[in-house]
């Protein structure tokens, strides 16, 4: 239904649901709190985002997948990260670009993924580069047999970038099994979104590709929670690449160099008063779900978690300097085990099997006959052109090539005909 946009189901979730995305959204605060802290003392390699305020798309996005679906975070999806499964210290670890870290020190920021266990594609720093690679890992899984769900983030200043059209595009040709949410926070890095997209709502942006889309209020955890379930639940089930616009704000700068003073006060204002974990609380506050006991339960418990995993980070050592001289190139076996797994013979999908024969001809071209009604050259340089037409100034072609090529220099002529005897070849 192109992108009109679909209203979630009513579903409802199970108490631990509830409660877990509660937990998610907080964890990721604290964790990027603490990143916030370990900046400040120096101690973070490179830059560090913030995802202050969009936690609840990361979190509720994520925890509508199932373990053996796939995803590739970027750089505010450090909840999604939580979600499926990475150890706080390891994200500390890859900031700090400590030797226990999941790229041994080589790479920072979220650069780093874990395709054996939790099937999670590294990012790159490429905005839209992701989309295309996710729509192939739901193509993959679907060749063999896993119904697996592929899940990306993208930015509405991403959104605008030649990969994300061409990536979506063949993903809905291809109907993979592919969600991408469009996380709209109204700025890519200080440029405002009406700036750089003629389009009120970014979810239009689907209805090129014959894509349905939904739109979310992205600071509220439930509803993006539900929205994504019911897109993951579509694509799974071959419906077809879904896009999800979450609409949310940046709350801080583009990283923690930028004051972002660019952003109106009343923008910020207007966004403050709808943080994604305090109205969540109110909710469950509401609900009867969350009360001060099992809050405090929670404070504690992320307390110590962070604490320990901070803790184990900072000890871990910097990579010894002999380290970067190893794994830059591939080496074979002693640097990967991954084997191309055909599901085919292989002699079947190569050639001389694989090749086919051209079937199609030019009328014309080749054995026909040209369009001055004699045999048309093969290649250019078999047979002089055939020139019967009046060209140019009345006279034939042939004769208005004639005084030229008696006034050519010798070495263009040699030229010449070098060119012709090689197209020969
Ligand atoms: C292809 C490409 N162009 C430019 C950049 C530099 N860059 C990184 S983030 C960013 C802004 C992205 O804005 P948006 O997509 O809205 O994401 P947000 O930062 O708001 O989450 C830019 C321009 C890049 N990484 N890749
Ligand atoms: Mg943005």
């Amino acid at each position: 239904m192109g992108a009109a946009m679909k209203k979630s189901m009513p579903r409802e979730l199970t108490r631990q649901q509830y409660l877990d995305l509660y937990y998610y959204m907080r964890l990721n605060r604290a964790v990027e709190e603490t990143m916030v802290k370990l900046f400040r003392q120096n101690k973070i390699v490179g830059g560090l985002y913030s995802s202050l305020g969009q936690e609840a798309i990361s979190v509720g996005t994520c925890y509508a997948l199932e373990k053996k679906d796939w995803i590739a975070p970027m750089i505010r999806n450090i909840g999604a990260l939580l979600v499926k499964g990475v150890p706080p210290r390891d994200i500390f670890m890859q900031h700090m670009a400590k030797y226990d870290s999941p790229t041994k020190g080589r790479d920072g920021t979220s650069h780093f993924g874990d395709l054996d266990n939790l099937h999670i594609v590294s990012p790159i720093s490429m905005l839209g580069d992701l989309i295309p690679v996710m729509a192939g890992v739901a193509i993959g899984g679907r060749y063999l047999g896993q119904k697996i769900v592929a899940m990306t983030w993208i930015g509405d200043g991403g959104s605008s970038t030649g990969v994300f059209h061409e990536g979506l595009n063949f993903a809905a040709a291809q109907k993979a099994a592919f969600v991408l949410i469009l996380e709209n926070n109204l700025w890519a890095y200080s440029t405002p979104v009406g700036r750089q997209v003629p389009l009120e709502n970014l979810a239009d942006r689907a209805t090129g590709y014959g894509m349905d889309s939904y739109i979310v209020d992205g600071n509220n955890v439930v509803a993006v929670y539900k929205t994504a379930r019911e897109a993951v639940e579509r694509a799974r089930a071959g419906e077809g690449p879904i896009l999800i616009e979450a609409k949310t704000f940046r709350r801080l700068g583009h990283a923690q160099h930028d004051p972002a003073e660019y952003v109106p006060k009343e923008m910020r204002a207007y966004w403050e008063a709808r943080d994604p974990i305090a109205l969540y609380e109110k909710f469950l506050t509401g609900e009867k779900l969350l009360d001060a006991p099992v809050k405090k339960e929670i404070d504690e418990r992320l307390e110590t978690l962070l604490e320990a995993e901070r803790e184990f980070a900072e000890n871990s050592p910097m990579p010894p300097p002999e380290f970067a001289e190893g794994g830059v190139y591939c080496t074979g076996d002693d640097c990967h085990k991954i084997q191309a797994r055909w599901e085919r013979p292989i002699a079947e999908v190569t050639p001389p099997k694989s090749s086919v024969k051209a079937v199609w001809t030019v009328p014309g071209f080749g054995s026909g006959k040209g369009s001055g009604g004699v045999d048309a050259a093969i290649h250019f340089g078999d047979a002089p052109a055939v020139m019967d037409k009046p060209a140019n100034n009345g006279r034939s072609a042939k004769a208005a090539a004639k005084p030229a090529a008696k006034t050519a220099p010798k070495k263009a002529k040699a030229a010449a005909a070098g060119a012709s005897r090689k197209a020969r070849r």
